[in-house]
């Protein structure tokens, strides 16, 4: 047992950033209220077999009726800042067209109560949750789509951009285009890596529209713009030329593909061989570099775990039964989460430090949190004592990383709340505030007053 009663943070700047982190489909419920139309997870939801026990965002925390309580449970953390999404769905039903006053006037008093108690907010415009109408007209493989959010976009910063600074475009393009297009374990379901690739461009083309219409709606106002990315490290099993090649294939698939346009404007030269060898191409027309390329304030990053990598398979072969080279993730003997995934704070730190040495853009950790199976004891209290380590540790490869020169402003809990784990239904518990989804109580985790206690000394000792 660890011991957790919380010290302050040491070698954190006054203006460190403490957060915590939603996203709308997961907490909102509400789904057909106030004109929402379908998204995409609305659909996926009621593919048998998609999600575990057939769940759905159709309830799911009903932040939408509670949020002024929710608003009011992260001011009770002592948080500066709090990041949630806003819903497409809402704001544009359909994808197209002009807004919906009424979606838009659940965000206006979101904001107003979180400004109202000092709070600053932290929007993500794109959390996943695509109007299915734009997914019906081909959804993020068809260019449209990334011109559809970049009107979306300047539509939400025209309500929202006179009080709102921080903006980020999508959250984990990877995960829209590969576990949507090429898994097919996210919404919309689809299975086809040449449908991946044309997602994961136009996801990035829409990231760089909208961020020209955002840096134009703000004019002379303040705006930080990101996006936000899911990343973790490569390392390799064994310093053969194979295990070093399946980490530069992972790496170029994972991170590279997203980061080099983005901050380089080109894609990684290796990569499009690499796809181009399966008859893959990326539909990249004149001047979209220039555009995905948009000036980006701060890098979100989210991360859960690193990996490791082996480049043949269990019986020696280089060659999988695709014909293609093998990219083998290597199991280690780590503490694990109830995702099943590895415990690994320390690959934070070298995962900062790299982003620092190849990209130089100021960086958020967006999100980082772990699912674990709770317990409720006998007092109502939820003594998460490996929630709270996780958290303590991966704070603590913050700190490391920026002694090694990386410049992390901030970090940010993920979740608020117990929620709508996607294909994992709500049996994956990431919250440090545990939700009864019979009654909705909310209540506070161990976890969530150690995050409440040590926010408040590593500013007292700071001040
Ligand atoms: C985030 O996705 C989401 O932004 C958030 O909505 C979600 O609730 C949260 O994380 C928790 O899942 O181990 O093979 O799955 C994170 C998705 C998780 C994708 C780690 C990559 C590593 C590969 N990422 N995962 S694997």
């Amino acid at each position: 047992q660890r011991l957790l009663r919380p010290a302050p943070v040491r070698g954190l700047p006054a203006d460190f950033r403490w957060g915590v982190a939603t996203s709308a489909y997961q907490i909102e419920g509400a789904v057909a209220e106030d004109g929402r139309t379908p998204s995409i997870w609305d659909t996926f939801c009621r593919v048998p077999g998609a999600v575990e026990g057939g769940e759905s965002g159709d309830a799911a925390c009903d932040h939408y009726h509670r949020m002024p309580e929710d608003v009011e449970l992260v001011a009770g953390l002592g948080i500066d800042t709090y990041r949630f999404s806003l819903a497409w769905p809402r704001i544009q039903p359909g994808g197209r067209g002009p807004a919906n006053a009424k979606g838009l006037d659940f965000y206006k008093r979101l904001v107003d109560e979180v400004q109202g108690r000092g709070i600053t907010p932290w929007i993500t415009l794109y959390h996943w949750d695509l109007p299915q109408e734009l997914e019906d007209a081909g959804g993020w493989p068809a260019r449209d789509t990334a011109l559809r959010f970049a009107e979306y976009a300047a539509l939400a910063h025209e309500a929202l951009g006179d009080r709102v600074e921080h903006w980020t475009t999508l959250n984990e393009p990877w995960c829209s285009a590969m576990l949507g297009y090429a898994h097919g374990v996210h919404a919309p379901g689809r299975r086809d890596l040449g449908d991946a690739m044309r997602a994961v461009h136009h996801l990035l083309l829409g990231h760089g529209l909208a961020a020209g219409a955002l840096r134009d709606a703000a004019g002379n106002n303040p705006l930080e713009l990101g996006i936000t990315l899911n990343l973790g490290t490569a390392t390799p099993e064994t310093d053969s030329a194979a295990d070093r090649e399946a980490c530069r294939r992972a790496d170029g698939m994972g991170a590279r593909l997203y980061l080099d346009p983005l901050v380089h404007g080109r894609y990684p030269e290796d990569v499009v061989a690499d796809l181009a060898a399966q008859h893959i191409e990326l539909p990249v027309r004149e001047g979209d570099p220039a555009a995905i390329a948009a000036p980006l304030d701060v890098l979100g990053v989210n991360f859960y775990r690193g990996m490791r990598f082996s480049g043949v398979t269990e019986d020696g072969s280089a060659t999988g039964a695709d014909g293609l080279p093998v990219t083998r993730v290597v199991e280690r003997d780590l503490p694990r989460t109830a995702m099943d995934w590895e415990i690994t704070p320390t690959e934070l730190t070298d995962l900062l430090v790299r982003l620092q040495r190849d990209y130089a853009l100021p960086t958020v950790i967006t999100e980082n949190g772990a699912a674990f199976d709770d317990t409720v004891a006998a007092d109502g209290s939820v003594p998460d004592a490996d929630r709270t380590a996780y958290l303590a540790d991966h704070i603590a490869a913050v700190v490391a990383a920026r002694a090694q020169g990386a410049d992390v402003r901030g970090y940010f809990a993920w979740s608020l709340l117990d929620n709508f784990e996607w294909a994992y239904g709500y049996d994956k518990r990431f919250g440090i505030v545990r939700v009864d989804y019979d009654t909705q109580v909310r209540t506070l985790k161990d976890s969530a007053k150690w995050y409440r206690d040590t926010i408040r000394l590593t500013r007292r000792e700071r001040a």
